[in-house]
């Protein structure tokens, strides 16, 4: 196989004077045996070539381009379709470093398995050297990296995902520091093995060493388990690092709101999966709404790095430039500015495809009546199956997106007034509350989860809880991780206000108390001006609630006072419910839980009292 390209050369390099870097990549490519070494350097002219070397092989097919220009479909292998936590492992030195919550393994020993692992893993393959960096180039939290790769299919989606080529080799130079990442999809082409379209290995493994900073992944072309930037560094790696540097490694979106007085508020939100974390990131406000003078502009839509800033609030940067979002759902009713960011230059993996080469998604509109469906078969509408898969994702750049925020690619970040914490909720969680102080805005965060099974009447259903969503993506114990959380308080001179939503209540017939989708914007609207000190709150023991006169639900329909009384309602028993649910939890985490906490939930009981 060929990359066809004019980068491809002997195992030495002479792009770099990077000694570390070069020793490494000679190191890797003698343990996985590659048949060459392309250096990426991150042209659009590099990715059109990569992209006709993916046709060729079957993993894309181009989409047609009066539809979507320059983009293309890729159908993974069924067995290959998602992150796998199951396959995760954080090998710190000591076992209670990686705490109750993730996969542990002796770092020795996991090195051991891996090597034998990556031994000959490229065989018949090119390996593919990314240098890459998260956040803006420029930005005090930029974060250099270098993945080897044999997937092209990482490649590509590592151009639109983050910084990437030449640029950043330069950037690195010869003395900066990178963290290595090593990934392999794990089928080498030795004599006799025919390549096909989504080579990948049963056997996975996503490891991450926190002390030496460094990334293995093995066996997966997916996603945050190939894309290596994304879940593993911009996160996992990222929140040991900044727990040693005093910053944050958050699971968030970022975005701004403008006020018809021009005054610009920026806010993070961490949601747990399925709770329209991309739709709120992107959120254009309705019609009706914007004619109020009210604007949103989009940072990032799944990671921020925030760190203390000159103007002593808290900054955030997006470590991205792209969007790995999940496709089915997403539709010009729900999130208009996805569906224009994905209009061109984009991946769509595991969608179906229409028979005018465009693609298509259960949530995107009526269904057509004859498809090809993500695993290649021919699908109508009563088939009994799913047309995409419901991981289905859309790799498209941030840039494109029509409201993307001015300052995105700012190095120093956009300043934050809130943090916004919720869950997907049927009963208990008013639609917005705001906590008293950062302490419990922790606790909050860290009590925030999902309602997995209905609850019985006046109960609480089985609540999944996912602490700030950072249950897969916290790179050591949870507990200091809160503790990390407490303590940065002393560090942000002007701290954001902490908030929680839930856009998923209902009443007891069932039916949502809360249109959602892009009228959440008005809860933002609220948030905004509390974090501005405008408007007066409610005060129930749980937190500030909004008064109906400060809420603005002008040209919602049929919701009156009654209704937002049903959705912002504090509910004593439900609440009781709620605390003696989040048991289990304290309970995981008991040894590390920092007792501020074990605190908070004595307070909230006292209140109810
Ligand atoms: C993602 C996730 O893909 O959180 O962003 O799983
Ligand atoms: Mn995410």
């Amino acid at each position: 196989m060929t990359s066809g390209s004019t980068q491809e050369m002997p195992l030495k390099s002479s792009l770099t004077e990077n000694q570390s870097l070069v020793t490494w990549v000679e190191e890797m490519a003698e343990l996985c045996k590659p048949d060459q070494i392309h250096w990426i350097d991150g042209s659009d002219g590099e990715w059109s070539q990569l992209c006709n070397l993916l046709v060729a092989q079957g993993t894309f097919t181009p989409l047609n381009p009066a539809k979507h220009p320059n983009s293309f479909l890729a159908r993974s292998n069924p067995s290959d379709v998602a992150r796998v936590e199951d396959r995760t492992f954080i090998c710190s030195l000591r076992e209670s470093d990686a705490g109750a919550t993730n996969n542990w393994s002796p770092p020795e020993m996991m090195r051991k398995t891996l090597t034998e692992k990556f031994d000959g893993s490229m065989v018949g393959r090119t390996m593919y050297v990314i240098p890459f960096c998260m956040g803006p180039i420029d930005s005090p939290l930029a974060m250099f990296g270098v993945q080897l790769t044999d997937s092209p299919y990482v490649c590509v989606n590592m151009k639109i995902m983050c910084h990437m080529g030449t640029k950043v080799l330069n950037a690195i130079g010869p003395n900066r520091s990178f963290v290595p990442c090593l990934h392999s999809v794990g089928m080498p082409l030795k004599e006799g093995v025919r390549d096909v379209a989504w080579p990948c290995n049963d056997e996975k493994y996503i490891v991450h060493f926190p002390e030496s900073r460094e990334v293995w992944s093995y066996g997966s072309g997916y996603g945050g388990n190939a894309l290596l930037g994304k879940k593993c560094v911009a996160l996992r790696l990222a929140t040991a690092i900044s727990r040693d540097q005093g910053w944050m490694a958050e699971h968030m979106l970022i975005m701004g709101l403008e006020s018809p007085d021009g005054i610009k508020s920026y806010l993070t939100a961490a949601f747990p999966s399925q709770c329209g974390k991309t739709n709120l990131a992107m959120l254009i406000p309705p019609e009706h709404y914007t004619k109020r003078g009210w604007k949103t502009t989009l940072v990032g839509d799944d990671i921020a790095w925030l760190w203390p800033g000159e103007t002593g609030k808290l900054h955030a940067i997006n470590p991205e430039t792209g969007f790995f979002g999940v496709a089915p759902g997403t539709s010009w009713h729900s999130n208009p500015g996805a569906m224009e960011a994905m209009a061109s230059n984009t991946i769509f993996t595991n969608v179906a495809l229409t028979d005018d080469h465009s693609v298509w998604w259960e949530g995107l509109s009526d269904p057509p009546s004859h498809l090809i469906d993500w695993t290649g078969k021919d699908w109508t509408p009563d088939c009994g199956r799913p047309a995409a898969h419901p991981n289905s994702r859309f790799t498209a750049p941030a840039g494109q997106c029509p409201n993307i925020d001015p300052a995105w690619q700012d190095p120093q970040g956009v300043p934050i007034d809130a943090i916004v914490f919720g869950g997907r909720r049927p009963s208990t969680m008013p639609l917005v509350f705001q906590a008293f102080d950062w302490t419990h805005g922790v606790f909050l965060g860290a009590t925030q989860g999902s309602e997995t099974t209905a609850a019985a009447t006046g109960a609480v259903g089985h609540v999944r809880r996912d602490p700030m969503a950072m249950l897969p993506f916290c790179g050591y114990n949870m507990g200091d991780y809160f503790a990390h959380w407490l303590n940065m308080r002393k560090l942000i001179r002007q701290l954001p206000r902490i908030f929680h939503v839930n856009w998923f209540r209902k009443n007891e017939s069932g039916k949502f108390l809360w249109p959602g989708f892009r009228e959440n914007v008005r809860v933002l609207e609220w948030i905004v001006k509390r974090c501005q000190g405008r408007i007066a709150g409610h005060e129930t023991p749980i937190g500030w609630t909004p008064h109906f006169v400060d809420f603005d639900t002008d040209g919602i329909d049929g919701f009156d006072e009654s209704q937002f009384d049903a959705a912002m309602a504090f509910r004593q028993n439900e609440w009781l419910a709620e605390i003696t649910s989040q048991n289990d939890f304290f309970l995981k985490l008991y040894h590390d839980m920092p007792k501020e906490l074990l605190c908070q939930r004595e307070l909230l009981m006292a209140r109810m009292a």
